[in-house]
């Protein structure tokens, strides 16, 4: 027989080695949904604990909010309470006026790397557009996604399932997931606000404090807690980001670990 060419070759194992990790994707632990700075500290923190953890983003690459600094000037601030875990993920940093200081590619690499070298499988390019239910009691366990090409096109076709222990709405201040449960669960009582204007220090410090489970199998991180809550907007510092994805991670841990 004659030889595979290598165009056929290059397609088939693509496809294949594709398809395997989707499959494995349809039933997972964790399935996170957006890459951004909370979603990726996460994904990190849940899966050093052993758990099978997936990321879906919408965008072709990952870091959310991170690249564009403030106001496109490339620097990257946090508060020291957060310095455990940026030398966790092993970041070069500088002290200025007691902030930390990070460039933004080191920042979203260095914390997709931490995700993906603690074996957190991040998939980009699928837009999460609705979630997995089961009733008496309520709980959210997958979300259905589709490719964010198709999402974008316009064309009816109906999504994907990701079935998962816990899902974790990373989507930043869009709130997506929670925003699917508000107008398609009414039973859930999830109401939306959207966050309020700047206030940082605060903003910073009560994201983390209500960061956690909103509904069995269903979490918030980040920017996605503050709009759920009505909270303050802290801006380009990214302290409450880092600290609500370890505790979310922490808060999942101990839920699906007594399970
Ligand atoms: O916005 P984003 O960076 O969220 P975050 O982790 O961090 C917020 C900060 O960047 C900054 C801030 C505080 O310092 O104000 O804005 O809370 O990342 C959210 C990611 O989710 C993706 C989106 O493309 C982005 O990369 N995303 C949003 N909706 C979907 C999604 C969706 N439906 N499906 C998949 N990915």
């Amino acid at each position: 027989m004659e030889e595979e060419p290598f165009e056929a070759k290059i397609t088939k194992v693509i496809i294949s080695e594709a398809s395997k990790e989707l499959s494995s994707a349809s039933h997972s632990d964790v399935i996170i949904v957006g890459a951004g700075p909370s979603g990726l500290t996460a994904a990190k923190y849940l899966a050093e604990n052993g758990l099978k953890v997936y990321v879906l983003e919408r965008r072709l690459s990952f870091g959310g909010g991170i690249g564009g600094g403030g106001m496109l000037f490339p620097k990257i601030v946090a508060s020291r309470e957060a310095e455990d875990i940026v030398k966790d993920f092993n970041m070069h940093y500088r002290i200025v006026e007691d902030l930390i200081v990070v460039d933004p590619a080191e920042f979203m690499a260095k914390l997709a790397t931490g995700a993906i070298d603690a074996g957190a499988k991040i998939i980009n390019g699928i837009h999460v557009e609705d979630v997995i239910f089961r009733d008496n009691p309520l709980r959210i366990c997958g979300v259905a996604a589709i490719w964010s090409a198709i999402e974008l096109s316009g064309l009816h076709v109906d999504p994907l399932f990701f079935y998962s222990r816990a899902v974790v709405d990373a989507t930043g201040h869009d709130a997506y997931v929670l925003r699917v449960v508000e107008k398609k669960l009414p039973e859930s009582r999830i109401k939306v606000p959207g966050d309020k204007p700047v206030y940082s220090e605060v903003g910073d410090k009560i994201v983390v404090e209500k960061t956690g489970r909103v509904l069995p199998g269903l979490y918030a991180t980040g920017m996605a807690v503050a709009a759920l809550y009505g909270l303050p907007r802290m801006g380009p510092t990214f302290t409450g980001m880092l600290l609500s994805g370890r505790k979310v991670a922490e808060v999942i841990v101990n839920d699906l670990k007594g399970r």
